[in-house]
């Protein structure tokens, strides 16, 4: 069986995993999930108690959730390195560095944003100082990324790695909560730029649009037959 990522939209993380899905070359599966709608049900709960995506279902049946020990599992099927580095080289240890950073601290900084916006009847200067301290510390962790940027054109190297796949799906949430204008960071708007126009982060940009583009994904399972076939 081939492995099947759960991925969620709209605006989900995992839309870097598919683009790393795309990189790796090898033959998956997707399942789409409506972050707002059925990823809430106690259904979802089945695959992940905490209600989150994304999750990756392996080819012998586990759930594997949490987006690190994903990205662990592609990079353990890397063989060639076509989205990772030899194990334990420099760039390998940084790749790690970096996807830990942005996986904690950066993406965590936008949390209190989505709160704000997703919880019903939240106090309106509640809301306001939340939005408030989640700004400047979606912005301090922004000026400590760039400042680990260097002037290679990839966070790791000349190419792109699972360290940008864990950026380039979390990076965007910075215009939709309108927190400060990307050109702020310079490099970083320009590593955004470069993967935007990567082709794999187009493919996983155009499926969570709900296109159905040609790649390395054979196909779409049903989140409901999923839930049945492997949830706990
Ligand atoms: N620690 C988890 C966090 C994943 C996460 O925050 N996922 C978001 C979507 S990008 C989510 O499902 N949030 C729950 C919600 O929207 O209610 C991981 O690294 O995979």
């Amino acid at each position: 069986m081939e492995p099947i990522l759960i991925y969620g939209f709209p605006l989900g993380s995992s839309m870097g995993l598919i683009a790393a899905f795309e990189w790796l070359g090898q033959p998956y599966q997707l399942c789409r999930v409506d972050m707002l709608g059925e990823m809430r049900l106690p259904s979802y709960a089945r695959i992940n108690p905490r209600h989150e995506t994304p999750a990756l279902i392996t080819p012998d049946g586990r759930v594997v959730t949490e987006t690190l020990a994903i990205t662990a599992w592609l990079e353990a099927r890397d063989r060639t390195h076509r989205l990772g580095f030899a194990p334990g080289s420099p760039e390998a240890d940084r790749m790690h560095q970096l996807m830990a950073f942005v996986n904690t601290g950066f993406t965590a900084a936008f949390s209190p944003l989505w709160f704000a916006m997703e919880a019903r009847d939240l106090d309106r200067e509640l809301a306001a100082s939340l939005r408030k301290l989640a700004a400047a510390r979606v912005i301090d962790r922004h000026d400590r990324l760039e400042e680990m940027i260097s002037a290679e054109p990839y966070l790791v190297g000349s190419r792109p790695s699972l360290a940008d796949a864990v950026l380039i799906g979390v990076a965007r949430w910075l215009e939709y909560h309108g927190v400060a204008e990307s050109a702020r960071w310079p490099k970083l708007a320009a590593l955004r730029a470069r993967l935007e126009a990567d082709p794999a982060v187009r493919y996983a940009l155009a499926i969570e649009a709900g296109e159905r583009p040609t790649g390395a994904c054979t196909g779409h399972v049903a989140l409901a037959e999923v839930i049945e076939r492997f949830g706990a």
